[in-house]
């Protein structure tokens, strides 16, 4: 009779108005907000169901992260806060699509499938961005919850990434860190500081505290500020972008800057500035500068992988540990940074499909995986035997010597920085700052490490996004026929030229990357490239 009463709950309060047919993607549920109330009604029903079938608390976060303010989506996080497996992204598909009668039906299904004792209770604990229409759906996906009998907890304004490493938190007894939001400010806090003192170099020439950050309007700037007010002064930050309604992401925030390869707007920048733009949800990051000749120049998500695996191999050489260290990217990383990873860095690198989930797999391969997405969505995974060994290197100190005895304690201190359990741009933010402090680098010195190829993303309207599919994490069409060998005969006429086309995964485009000698090549190609798509 639950069921029932839910699905009557869900008619009279949440009906589904349009016959509109919605799918479960990489990052979750994704449209525009007013047509999102019922689906999000159900996922609170879905989230409880999860619960039961853990027998452990789901996480849900309402966000749209970079999409235009107008959006707004929802995304489950399973227990161990990663995303759902590919099973449930099908439950959520079915539930969101039913009509209003077959509800009953299809959460029956799922139970059968997924819940051994339906009577166990379920806990689902939930965060929002700040989008107004996040306010509304929030009530939703309460009433789901409350609807199937499930406990919740409204966390209120989240980055996805606070989110994630609450579930992590509660689902492990507070051993990951407390489960609070001022928990998790304390856990990374606490670690840059420690670092900090631990690495106190002698003055720093060339690395300056002061940083600008473009909160793209989002959930990141309060967020930011908090975390500031925990780091006893060690960042000096200007927050730019910091929330103005009906300006989310706006010409402004990392996919802005990282697609349009340029500055923000309303962000005053002078040459040499070490500046940072987060997205709306406050999981990616990028940093850039402009330099003396007015030049603006991306410090992407494989600058960052770069910077961390460098520095991290540098740490597991010196402390002794025998401990294989990888990189993850997408085939949307720059060339220059896999040739550089392979070559100047010696760091085996393995390439996978877009989606966090792809790369967050893949780096559970190695003791210490890195994986960054080029557009700043990345993390460190460190694998249960890395840390013990790490743990085991830093109790048995005495048999060390002393620069194996620092390189295990910054190593030990430096994993609390990282949000381990996705990206998050604060967290990263922090982890960028610790390295090039000890580096004493400026922006310039840590981008002249490899210089970038120039390349282009274009997105092309089709009529049916789903006729490409690819192979070999999307480096090679499979269908339609004839368009690989197309893209072939384009790529051979440019110096340097690489070039690949995918149907997007969030938004109703296919995209085009293209890389090459100049930038008036790599335009040209990815143009070229583009006209053979439709
Ligand atoms: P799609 O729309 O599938 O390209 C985009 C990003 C992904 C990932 C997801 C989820 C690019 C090229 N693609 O996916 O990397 O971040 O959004 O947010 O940046
Ligand atoms: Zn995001």
């Amino acid at each position: 009779a639950l069921l029932e009463r839910a699905a009557a709950t869900g008619l009279e309060k949440h009906p589904r108005k349009l016959n509109i047919q919605i799918k479960y993607g990489t990052a979750g549920f994704r449209t525009i907000a007013n047509q999102l109330d019922h689906v999000i009604y159900r996922m609170g029903l879905l989230a409880v169901i999860a619960s039961k079938s853990r027998k452990a608390t789901i996480g849900v976060m309402i966000t749209a992260s970079h999409n235009p303010e107008e959006d707004n989506g929802v995304k489950l996080v399973d227990c161990h806060g990663e995303m759902m497996p590919a099973i449930w992204e099908k439950y959520a598909t079915q539930l969101a699509n039913a009509g209003d009668d077959e509800i009953v039906g299809v959460l029956r299904n799922i139970l059968s499938a997924e819940v051994k004792n339906p009577d166990v209770s379920a806990k689902v604990i939930y965060g929002k961005d700040t989008r107004p229409s996040s306010v509304p759906l929030a009530q939703s996906l309460q009433d789901g919850i409350v609807a199937l009998e499930g406990e919740y907890h409204d966390f209120g304004l989240l980055s996805t990434p606070q989110l994630h490493y609450l579930v992590v938190c509660t689902n492990t007894n507070g051993a990951y860190g407390q489960p609070t939001e001022e928990g998790y400010y304390n856990k990374l806090s606490h670690a840059f500081q420690a670092l900090s003192k631990q690495q106190e170099p002698t003055p720093c020439k060339n690395y300056s505290r002061r940083l600008y950050v473009d909160a793209a309007n989002g959930v990141g700037a309060p967020k930011l500020r908090s975390l500031l007010s925990h780091l006893g002064g060690l960042l000096d930050v200007q927050v730019f972008n910091d929330g103005s309604e009906g300006r989310l992401n706006y010409q402004c925030g990392a996919d802005y800057v990282k697609v349009q390869q340029k500055l923000p707007v309303d962000m005053k920048v002078e040459a040499g500035i070490r500046c940072a733009s987060f997205d709306g949800d406050a999981d990616r990051i990028v940093y850039y500068y402009i330099d003396q000749d007015g030049k603006f120049n991306l410090l992407d998500g494989d600058k960052i992988a770069t910077l961390v695996a460098g520095y991290l191999q540098e740490l597991v050489a010196r402390s002794g540990i025998n401990l294989n260290l990888g990189l993850v990217q997408t085939a949307y990383a720059n060339g220059s940074s896999t040739e550089y990873i392979t070559d100047t860095l010696k760091v085996p690198v393995a390439c996978v499909p877009t989606g966090v989930k792809h790369l967050h797999h893949k780096a559970q391969d190695f003791d210490i995986g890195v994986y960054f997405e080029a557009n700043g969505h990345g993390t460190v995974l460190f694998s249960d035997d890395a840390l013990k060994r790490i743990a085991d290197s830093a109790g048995k100190n005495s048999s060390l010597t002393s620069d194996e005895k620092q390189a295990v304690k910054h190593l030990s201190t430096v994993i609390d920085v990282i949000n381990q359990t996705v990206g998050d741009a604060l967290s990263d933010m922090l982890l960028v700052e610790i390295i090039l402090r000890t580096r004493d680098w400026s922006p310039s010195d840590w981008n002249k490490q490899y210089i970038d190829l120039p390349n282009r993303q274009l997105k092309v309207k089709v009529k049916d996004r789903n006729v490409i599919s690819t192979t070999d994490a999307e480096r090679k069409v499979v269908t339609p026929d004839g368009l690989q060998a197309a893209i072939d005969t384009i790529v051979t006429g440019y110096t340097k030229g690489r070039s690949f086309v995918r149907p997007s995964g969030t938004e109703d485009v296919v995209r085009v990357y293209a890389e090459a000698d100049t930038q008036v090549n790599a335009d040209k190609l990815a143009k070229e490239v583009g006209n053979k798509v439709y």
